[in-house]
């Protein structure tokens, strides 16, 4: 029977030799380990044997908050083979953090570290969730323990294009996180298309450093790998003197910009050790110019930028091969994220929903195979961010110019991006304004050399009160995702307002440009 189970289809592109290397562990406890095609193959009908002896219904969640291992990509193999619906989670999420994600979505299923079981498991039976698992990134756990009891073998479960695989919760500009709901052809049309786009070639190689909790780890790299049938270099964490040793091993490398910034700190990096490198993708957030041309002066090599997110993966990116939509241009021009992907329709709109001209700037909206199936159990909020022509409203603001390249210049929501993390200023603001002694609060995103963009946030205490601005960071610390945590606090008698009575953030963004480059 045809089926659009990812798994089916990423497995078909297995090479023939099903010995040969499938992952290399670069890093972490497993340093050194080779995993063959067979043993992915065998280990997630393992696993998968194991949730289908649950005998969950149809649209199950199975959560998974684990460090990075080859054993949890074999977990995702096995969700999707199973036919459950995988959620991944940020391992940096905090307990509060946590307890969200887990009474919102239900999953049947959480799969946790070992060392926070305890808690995990609390919150998890307490949301009504039937099984916990441990995984360890040393293979510990139960997880593991129970999988090994099952058949080496599984039929994938049949799957329509239009069936969840997978729920990626996205933090909100105001008030709670969504849970974007991404179907089998979602991921599928988006993981074809870029292997031909990005024209991956037989004998690739994939330098995987990114976390596979976000789309660009789990999705646009790991799809991209095993589609292909490309094997991995598989770095537990990112380390950038190993990224740079690794690559006259390689062909294709994918990071965030602050991953390229670190590794033009290497020494070792020149265009000899980089000669063997076909390509080197940046995407998730804005690539600087001088990084763009630094990496040319540093590697020969032109960075390839592309853009895209949780709700709709890739969608757009500048050329690998001559693109005959676009006078077959090939060049990748540093400061764009390049073309719209095929099949992708973008337009570029006025505040009432009107295409600009070529060359104004405007909101980005989007339509394609590629986009999201609504947010989890937001009707309303999914209503709200499609047009009635069905695109979706992206909240990036950009230009499109005569050649074709899609320009992004900012965003309509409030959103930092640091180290190609999202933070939401909303969600920070909420717990600082909470603290003892408190008026209010406003978190803005400003430079920074290493993460490109970190916040900074701006206190008002209330009338007699005294507020320091290391506990207030020492306070977030512990309640939330390090990431999210402002570089810099400061204690403000007031704030920039408009007539309205709004924060002028774009003065607080000016006023503290400099803070910390
Ligand atoms: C870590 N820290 C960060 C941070 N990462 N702070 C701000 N932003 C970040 N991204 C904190 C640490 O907790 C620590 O705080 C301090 O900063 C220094 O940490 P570090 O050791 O230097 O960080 P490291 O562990 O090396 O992590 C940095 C990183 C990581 C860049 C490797 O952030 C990373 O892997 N980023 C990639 C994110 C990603 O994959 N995004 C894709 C989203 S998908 P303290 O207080 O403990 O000292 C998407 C769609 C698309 O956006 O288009 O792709
Ligand atoms: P996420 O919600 O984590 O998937 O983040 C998606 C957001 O990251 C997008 O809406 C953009 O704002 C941003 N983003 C992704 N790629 C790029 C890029 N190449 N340049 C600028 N911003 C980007």
């Amino acid at each position: 029977m045809s089926t659009s189970n990812l798994y089916v289809h990423l497995r078909q592109a297995f090479p023939a030799d099903l010995d040969a290397t499938a992952v290399e562990v670069i890093n972490g406890p497993s340093a050194g380990l080779r995993y063959s095609w067979r043993d992915l193959d065998r280990a997630s009908a393992m696993m998968a044997n194991l949730l289908a002896s649950l005998e969950l219904p149809g649209g199950a969640r199975v959560a998974v908050q684990v460090e990075k291992s080859v054993e949890s990509l074999i977990l995702y193999l096995a969700t999707l083979r199973a036919g459950l619906v995988y959620l991944p989670l940020n391992t940096a999420y905090q307990r509060a953090e946590i307890e969200y994600f887990i009474r919102d979505a239900e999953p049947a299923v959480v799969v946790c570290s070992p060392q926070n079981h305890g808690w995990v498991s609390k919150i998890a039976f307490s949301c009504g969730t039937r099984y916990v698992y441990t995984l360890g990134d040393d293979r510990s756990g139960s997880l593991l323990d129970r999988a090994a009891h099952h058949r080496d073998a599984h039929e994938p479960v049949v799957r329509a294009a239009d069936d969840l695989a997978v729920i990626i919760y996205t933090s909100g500009t105001t008030g709670r996180s969504k849970g974007a709901m991404l179907t089998h052809g979602n991921m599928l049309s988006n993981a074809r298309m870029l292997q031909r786009y990005w024209d991956w070639k037989p004998h690739d190689v994939l330098i995987h450093a990114l976390p596979i909790f976000h789309v660009h780890g789990l999705f646009v790299a790991i799809h991209g790998a095993l589609i292909n049938g490309s094997p991995m270099l598989w770095l537990n964490r990112f380390d950038a003197r190993q990224v740079v040793a690794l690559l006259p091993r390689a062909t294709v490398f994918m990071g965030v910009p602050t991953l390229y910034v670190r590794m033009l700190a290497e020494p070792a990096l020149t265009p000899a050790q980089a000669a063997h490198m076909r390509l080197f993708i940046s995407g998730s957030a804005p690539l600087l110019i001088e990084t763009f041309r630094d990496w040319q002066q540093r590697t020969g090599h032109t960075i390839l930028e592309r853009y895209g997110m949780s709700e709709t993966i890739m969608l757009t990116s500048n050329p690998c091969l001559p693109d005959a939509r676009h006078g077959d241009a090939a060049e990748r021009r540093g400061g764009t994220v390049g073309f719209p992907l095929p099949g992708v329709d973008l337009r570029i709109v006025d505040d009432a929903g009107h295409p600009v001209p070529v060359g104004e700037i405007g909101g980005i909206q989007v339509r394609g195979p590629n986009v999201f199936k609504g947010y989890w159990r937001m009707p309303e909020k999914t209503a709200e961010e499609f047009t009635a022509d069905g695109f979706f409203r992206t909240g990036d603001v950009g230009r499109l110019d005569a050649d074709g390249y899609v320009t992004i210049v900012g965003r309509s929501k409030d959103l930092i991006i640091s180290g190609g993390y999202n933070v939401y200023p909303a969600e920070i603001e909420g717990f600082i304004n909470e603290m003892p002694g408190v008026a209010e609060s406003a978190v803005v995103g400003v430079p920074h050399p290493d993460f490109g963009e970190v916040g900074v946030a701006l206190v008002i205490a209330k009338p007699g009160a005294q507020v320091d601005a290391g506990q207030v960071i020492a306070a977030l610390k512990g309640q939330l995702a390090n990431f999210k945590i402002p570089k810099h606090c400061r204690i403000v008698p007031e704030l920039p307002r408009n007539a309205m009575g709004k924060v002028q953030k774009n003065l607080l963004r000016e006023e503290y440009r400099h803070l910390l480059v």
